[in-house]
């Protein structure tokens, strides 16, 4: 279940937060977020983030890619998150910068509309 603020940490320390999601509550299709990225000290990390999002239980993925935006302060808009079918769902990001490299998953059931 998504809620705005749901963090998710990497094993380096990376805090991984969707500030908002559009529409609000994660649905089948696509789906828009604003992620922020902070080190365990509360330091934006300003980088490269990546998105990839599977079903684990079917073994693919989305059908099409987002588009990650970076607005230069840690936050990141994501585009065109595709979850299309109905089921669990592994959504994985991945931040590559300077300051470090990591990543974290978050796991939604999507059951339609
Ligand atoms: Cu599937």
């Amino acid at each position: 279940m998504f809620t705005p603020g749901l963090t998710s940490n990497g094993p380096a320390g990376a805090a991984f937060t969707i500030l908002s999601a559009t529409p609000s509550a994660v649905q089948q299709g696509l789906n828009d977020w604003n992620v922020r990225v902070r080190d365990a000290g509360g330091t934006p990390i300003t980088g490269t983030l990546t998105i990839t999002s599977v079903m684990p239980d079917h073994g693919h993925g989305s059908p099409t890619i987002a588009t990650v935006t970076s607005n230069g302060d840690g936050t990141y808009g994501i585009s065109g998150i595709n979850l299309s079918m109905r089921g669990v769902w592994q959504v994985t990001l991945t931040i590559a910068s300077p300051q470090m490299n990591d990543s974290a998953s978050f796991d939604f059931c999507v059951d339609g509309t």
